[in-house]
């Protein structure tokens, strides 16, 4: 059957699965921040990766009770984590979600049943979220400053690679950019010194605006070097960690893995 009618069912059950990859800061190590990535893992078959399944859930409308179910869940387990560690916790939000009449309500409940502070969450758009969400711009901006007011932060996520990227930074109330990593410096393409050019620039413009700047995709210790030397704030990636489970993560947060 179609992978709408199979999602629609697994939506609410145990088959989806909230991972977790850290984010770490770049001058203390320390980490700050788990980003929660979904899974499906039908039962008795393999996990289904996000890129296979959220364009589906998007085009569909599954993607508003799919969200809310990790918003949820990931809630609940960085709870835990925040109180023991102080580590923060990263959703992303698709347009469709953002445009919903009752999302800053929605995301309140969530905090609050779960015990999780406001000041504690981010959540992570793209920069298409305003092309994407249309007539209901306007409400995706009031839902982001609502929350904003609460404590809650806003992340623009894979900066660099969609629209009109200035004209976001400007219209849309944020506080981090996560620089796509598509833009890390890879010694071995040869690409190295334009890279770092790029990687420098969005960095001044993100301190300039007083944004948070996170560089995605980090793999090796040359490019943690680079993006100390440039002042980049974080950074997320294998080189710190892959997405893990919540228990694994719970253990690499205890210090035990
Ligand atoms: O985990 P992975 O590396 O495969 O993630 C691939 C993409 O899927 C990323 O761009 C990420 O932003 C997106 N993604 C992961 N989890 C979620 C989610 O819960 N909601 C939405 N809307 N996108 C997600
Ligand atoms: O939301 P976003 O598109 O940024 O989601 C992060 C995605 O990037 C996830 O699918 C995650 O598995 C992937 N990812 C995280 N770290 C790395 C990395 O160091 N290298 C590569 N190639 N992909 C990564
Ligand atoms: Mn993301
Ligand atoms: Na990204």
């Amino acid at each position: 059957i179609d992978v709408v009618d199979r999602l629609r069912t697994a939506i609410g059950t145990e088959a989806i699965v909230v991972h977790y990859q850290p984010i770490v800061s770049l001058s203390s190590g320390q980490f700050t921040a788990v980003e929660a990535l979904v899974r499906w893992v039908p039962p008795g078959q393999a996990p289904i990766g996000p890129d296979d399944f959220i364009p589906a859930a998007e085009d569909s409308g599954l993607i508003v009770p799919l969200g809310e179910q990790v918003l949820r869940q990931a809630c609940r387990d960085a709870a835990a984590w925040y109180h023991e560690y102080g580590t923060k916790l990263t959703v992303n939000v698709s347009p469709r979600q953002l445009a919903e009449p009752d999302f800053a309500s929605r995301v309140r409940r969530a905090l609050g049943d779960a015990g999780l502070p406001a000041s504690a969450l981010i959540l992570e758009i793209t920069e298409g979220v305003l092309v994407a969400a249309g007539a209901q711009a306007e409400q995706c901006i009031a839902h982001l400053g609502d929350l904003r007011r609460a404590g809650v932060q806003v992340a623009v996520d894979d900066f660099g690679t969609g629209y009109s990227s200035l004209a976001y930074l400007r219209d849309l109330p944020i506080d981090i950019l996560k620089i796509d990593r598509s833009f890390m410096p890879d010694a071995a393409t040869g690409d190295a010194v334009q890279q770092v050019a790029l990687v420098r620039t969005i960095v001044d413009l993100a301190h300039t605006l007083r944004l948070t700047a996170v560089a995605e995709g980090v793999e090796t210790d040359e490019q943690t070097a680079v993006l100390r030397t440039l002042g980049c704030d974080k950074g997320q990636g294998f080189h710190y960690g892959r997405p893990a489970s919540a228990d694994r993560t719970a253990a690499v947060l205890a210090g035990a893995l």
